[in-house]
């Protein structure tokens, strides 16, 4: 059903940006998918996704990145953002101590509105402004351990632990996609080439496949 013939990739993997306005998640997305950076964006300029197409662990990953269009100024993102997600990239910007203190809030959210299995990758971006500095990397580092994220600075500016980022987060998830796979006892093992992945508990597939 989700798998289809001939696609140049393995999985399709819908990964959300989160974070306060400002925090440089539509940077992360441009220097990650375009390799360029902005120094004045405008938070109505976004694009709805953008993707790119990586090797891990010898699979072809195709990353679908969605960036939010300003909405989170407003708190009105809509669980349409959320729907499908296996991970999050969560954003704060360590130079503002609220973006980071809001992190919990964006947690909330993604509890309500977001699959309970999907992976979040902390990220405290502009790790080049370190003169400006109001959050300390220890202290990145031990909300990360107490609410069991993956954390790195990062640099959108710089391209500093961008690619990282993401390989962290996708391999994360490649990791219990093949789990799940295992654990189906399906004698076909992965799913299928081209397979949209979806780690949702919820659904009665266990191969999690399929989406429209
Ligand atoms: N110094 C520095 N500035 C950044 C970085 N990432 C983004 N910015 C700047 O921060 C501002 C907000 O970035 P933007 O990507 O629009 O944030 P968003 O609202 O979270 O999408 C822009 O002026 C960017 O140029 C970074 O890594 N370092
Ligand atoms: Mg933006």
């Amino acid at each position: 059903m989700g798998s289809k013939i001939d696609q140049d990739y393995d999985y399709l993997l819908k990964i959300v940006l989160i974070g306060d306005s400002g925090v440089g998640k539509s940077n992360i997305l441009s220097r990650f998918t375009r390799n360029e950076f902005y120094l004045e964006s405008k938070a109505t300029i976004g694009v709805e996704f953008a993707t790119r197409t990586l090797q891990v662990e010898g699979k072809t990953i195709k990353a679908q990145i969605w960036d939010t269009a300003g909405q989170e100024r407003y708190r009105a993102i809509t669980s349409a953002y959320y729907r499908g997600a296996v991970g999050a990239l969560l954003v704060y910007d360590i130079t503002k101590r609220p973006t980071f203190d809001n992190v919990q809030r964006w947690l909330r959210e993604l509890r309500a509105n977001a699959d309970s299995n999907i992976v979040v990758l902390m990220a405290g971006n502009k790790s080049d402004l370190d003169h400006l500095r109001a959050v300390t990397a220890e202290d990145g580092q031990s909300l990360a351990e107490k609410e069991g994220l993956s954390f790195l600075e990062t640099s959108a500016l710089e391209a500093v632990n961008i690619e990282k980022a993401f390989q962290t987060i996708l391999t994360e998830i490649y990791h219990i996609i093949s789990k799940k796979a295992l654990a189906t006892q399906d004698p076909n093992g992965l799913p299928g080439k081209g397979t949209t992945i979806n780690i949702g508990d919820s659904s009665a597939n266990t191969t999690g496949c399929c989406s429209s």
